[in-house]
C-alpha cells in the first residue's frame, strides 16, 4: 500500500519527511493540508494528529507524527539514510534533535512571520529575536560542515534531510545562502543526490497558489 504524507509545500518540517521517503525510495503520496485555510485547527485534523501539525504519515491503520519520528521510522524500515552502527545512529539523532529546536525551530517561525503573516499581526521584536537565534544555529552548522560532506556520518543520513528542511526556500527569512560557504556546498551536494526535489516540487502548495 502506498503511504500517505499529510503535508503542504510551504512546510519545511513536512519536507524533511517527504525528502527522506523520496531519497530512501519509500513509496508515498502527498495529501495536501490547507494550513492557510485553518485545516490543522479543525476537529477532523485534530483527530488525525492531536498536536495539530503536519507532517502526518499514514500507512493503512498506522499513523506517525513529528518529522524526526517519521524520518527515523523510514530509515529503520528501509535501512537507508540511517547510519551504519548504533553510534552513528545516535549521532544522527543528536543532530535531528538539535535541528528541531535550534535550526528549523527558529527558521520555521522566522520565515512564517516574515512572509506569511500580515505585517500588522507580527508580534513586535519576534522576527529579530528568531533571526538572531537562527544566525547562531547557522554558525554551528557552518562549523560542523567544515571539512566534511555530511552532517552526522560520512554518508548522507536523515540528519541532512532534517537540517536542510527550511534552507532551500526562496522567501527571505534571515538565511542568505551565499554567506555560508560550507552550508552552500552541502546543500548543493544534497540537491545532487538521485531523486532530490525542491520542496515546492515535492509537495503540493506554494505561495504562488495563494497569490
Ligand atoms: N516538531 C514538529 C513541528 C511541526 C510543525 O511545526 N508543523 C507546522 C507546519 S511547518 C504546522 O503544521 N503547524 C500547524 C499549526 O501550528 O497550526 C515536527 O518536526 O514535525
Amino acid at each position: 500500500m502506498t503511504a500517505q504524507l499529510y503535508c503542504f509545500g510551504e512546510s519545511g518540517n513536512a519536507y524533511k519527511a517527504a525528502l527522506t521517503m523520496t531519497l530512501a525510495d519509500h513509496d508515498w503520496e502527498p495529501v495536501w493540508v490547507d494550513f492557510f485555510g485553518g485545516e490543522t485547527r479543525t476537529p477532523e485534523f485534530r483527530a488525525l494528529n492531536e498536536m495539530g501539525e503536519v507532517p502526518v504519515y499514514v500507512d493503512g491503520a498506522f499513523t506517525l507524527t513529528q518529522s524526526g519520528m517519521i524520518q527515523d521510522y523510514i530509515a529503520s524500515k528501509t535501512g537507508k539514510l540511517a547510519g551504519r552502527s548504533a553510534d552513528e545512529r545516535r549521532e544522527v539523532l543528536r543532530w535531528i534533535f538539535w535541528d528541531n529546536q535550534k535550526l528549523s525551530g527558529m527558521a520555521g517561525p522566522a520565515r512564517f512571520l516574515a512572509n506569511f503573516l500580515p505585517p500588522e499581526k507580527r508580534p513586535e521584536g519576534a522576527i529579530p529575536f528568531l533571526q538572531g537565534r537562527l544566525q547562531a544555529a547557522l554558525k554551528v552548522l557552518e562549523g560542523r560542515l567544515a571539512g566534511r560532506d555530511w552532517i552526522a556520518t560520512e554518508a548522507p543520513t536523515i540528519a541532512d534531510c532534517a537540517c536542510c528542511g527550511y534552507l532551500y526556500y526562496p522567501e527571505p527569512f534571515g538565511f542568505e545562502r551565499a554567506e555560508w560557504p560550507n552550508i552552500d556546498a552541502w546543500l548543493a551536494r544534497l540537491a545532487a543526490l538521485p531523486g532530490w526535489k525542491h520542496p515546492y516540487d515535492l509537495m503540493p502548495g506554494s505561495p504562488a497558489d495563494r497569490a
